[in-house]
């Protein structure tokens, strides 16, 4: 007897878990992937949008907004899914840092909608808006929030989300432009800014003088020269100071209830508050309290 035998040809073939799951929605069987789905040849594998965070089971998603940093110096920052509604049950913080010395200007865009209460303020879900760690804003409802200058270079946006609800979102515009100081304002007369500027940003300074004849006085004391420096945060790191008369000034070593002023160092008296009745520009000269 003669067999011949067999001969068998195979071939594997993936399966492609991905394209089965969109077609068995029919058949009743859950989606594999909750958002997306990955075929490799032997296996697949889930992941999650932006703004998700892939679950232990690896298929579920969850919202993760709980640390978003933005640090461009503009951009657009909404919540989850803007502008469909945003997913139930956020905790959401999305912080903007930019450079010191530049502020952020916010504006918001059409749609806002933000679960609301007609009688009660924002019981449900809410938009919580933070400038340098200072509350700047609460909001909620249909009503965009106005454009706001937060003067400040640090802004956090805290989103709480209750379990329901179908509201939109939110989503708005960042920009920044260097922070500005007030003008400066001279308290007197008698006071002179050299080369006053029409505006101050971060880091101008200005110089006060005084007119003949008077004295820079800041406080009680007095002052050789006088500058102040635009911070960051949109302050002058010191107050605009006076000009007071020279004219009072004794020519001898004045002497008050306090005890005899006499020639010394430059600067503060030993400690000692100068009296009010002493004219400042014995300060400025070099005069110190040396006891009664
Ligand atoms: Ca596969
Ligand atoms: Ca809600």
């Amino acid at each position: 007897m003669f067999y011949k035998g067999f001969l068998a040809y195979y071939h594997a073939v993936d399966l492609d878990e991905c394209a089965s799951q969109s077609n068995s929605g029919e058949e009743g069987r859950q989606p594999r992937c909750q958002h997306l789905c990955h075929n490799y040849v032997g296996g697949y594998f889930c992941s999650c949008r932006p703004g998700y965070e892939l679950q232990q089971d690896g298929h579920s998603c969850q919202a993760e907004c709980s640390h978003e940093l933005h640090t461009e110096p503009s951009g657009y920052v909404s919540s989850l899914e803007y502008p469909r509604p945003y997913p139930p049950d956020l905790r959401c913080n999305y912080s903007i840092r930019v450079e010191r010395g530049l502020t952020l200007h916010l504006k918001f865009l059409e749609p806002f909608e933000i679960d609301d209460h007609q009688q009660v303020r924002c019981p449900y879900d809410q938009l919580q808006i933070y400038a340098n760690g200072r509350n700047i804003g609460e909001f909620c409802g249909k009503q965009r929030p106005p454009d706001l200058d937060t003067s400040s270079s640090a802004v956090d946006l805290l989103f709480f989300a209750d379990e329901s609800g179908d509201s939109r979102g939110w989503k708005l515009h960042y920009t920044t432009e260097i922070i500005k100081c007030p003008q400066p304002k001279t308290l007197d007369e008698f006071t002179i800014i050299q080369d006053l500027q029409p505006q101050y940003q971060f880091r101008d300074y200005f110089i006060a003088t005084c007119k003949q004849g008077y004295q820079l006085v800041e406080g009680n004391q007095a002052l050789v020269s006088f500058t102040a420096v635009c911070q960051d945060d949109g302050t002058w790191h010191r107050a605009m100071p006076r000009c007071k008369s020279k004219s009072q000034c004794p020519r001898g070593p004045p002497t008050t209830a306090a005890g005899t002023w006499a020639k010394g160092e430059r600067g503060s008296p030993d400690g000692a508050s100068p009296p009010e009745t002493l004219p400042c520009c014995v300060l400025g000269e070099g005069w110190r309290l040396s006891g009664p």
